[in-house]
């Protein structure tokens, strides 16, 4: 009850903050992309984690105004970046499941991108495969998303229940594979199998593949070994306020 009062102030109170993970693809190591990851700086608390903050914000509803905020200050951020001639790539917004199931999503969106002047092919949004438990509703709300020029991706990818007849007919741009298979790939011939699978199946579905969660050049190796060319993780970057991103002391973590 009390996080939930504070919660509900932390916008006004400008206790909220995005940082930035860089995401890069291989072998030149170029910037492709940032992902926008939340954060809430509580005036007692400290620091909250997404985890710990989001699924009340879910229950409560405030997510949709904390979703809201988190997308626009993403894409001004963009912009910002864009204007000041720093590299010139999209970025990744996770959205919740109420969100994605808000009626006015695409006019909101819609409304924001023209509000910061944001070009839509530099906004992704990261959706997950939980989020569409109802298939058909699910499909018609990709496709309007899809019909304002932005991008999406398929976040925490092999978790969920794909169905993978049902992927192919998403309009769905890239699939980011799950840390949770890339924590154990050095250890695992299973994990692997499971990886080098996914990689495949993006590919031959059109879409792009990125590996979240990297911490080792070993899981790294392998990763490029599967013709997996996009990374994001702790070996590259942690996430950054985005005062730092540019300062050139946070290509490794
Ligand atoms: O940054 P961290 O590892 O603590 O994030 C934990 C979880 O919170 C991840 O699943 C991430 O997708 C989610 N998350 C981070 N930022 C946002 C956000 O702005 N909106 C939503 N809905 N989820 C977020
Ligand atoms: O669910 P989602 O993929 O959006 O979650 C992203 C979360 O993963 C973020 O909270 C981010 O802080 C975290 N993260 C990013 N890179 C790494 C990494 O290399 N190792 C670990 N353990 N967490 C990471
Ligand atoms: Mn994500
Ligand atoms: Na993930």
């Amino acid at each position: 009850i009390e996080v939930e009062a504070d919660l509900r102030k932390s916008i006004e109170r400008g206790e909220l903050e995005i940082h930035y993970q860089p995401q890069y693809r291989m072998p030149d190591r170029e910037l492709i992309g940032m992902e926008a990851l939340l954060r809430w700086r509580h005036p007692v608390r400290g620091m909250i984690p997404p985890g710990r903050f989001i699924p009340i914000a879910e229950e409560t509803g405030l997510i949709i105004e904390i979703g809201s905020w988190v997308l626009r200050e993403a894409c001004l951020q963009a912009k910002a970046w864009h204007d000041e001639g720093r590299a010139k790539v999209p970025v990744s917004v996770n959205l919740s499941t109420q969100q994605f199931h808000q009626p006015d999503l695409e006019f909101e969106i819609e409304r924001i991108l023209a509000e910061t002047g944001l070009d839509p092919q530099y906004l992704e949004l990261e959706i997950t495969e939980s989020m569409m438990m109802d298939a058909s509703a699910s499909i018609d709300i990709l496709n309007r998303l899809n019909g304002l020029g932005i991008r999406l991706s398929l976040d925490d990818f092999g978790t969920g229940y794909s169905s993978l007849s049902y992927l192919s007919v998403l309009p769905i741009n890239r699939l980011k594979i799950d840390r949770s298979f890339v924590m154990r790939l050095e250890e695992s011939g299973s994990e692997q199998a499971i990886v080098k699978t996914i990689i495949a199946m993006a590919y031959s579905l059109g879409m792009d593949v990125i590996a979240e969660g990297i911490e080792t050049e070993g899981q790294l190796e392998i990763l490029t070994g599967q013709r997996c060319l996009e990374f994001q993780g702790y070996y590259f970057s942690r996430p950054v306020p985005p005062h730092h991103l540019f300062d050139g002391e946070t290509q490794r973590g």
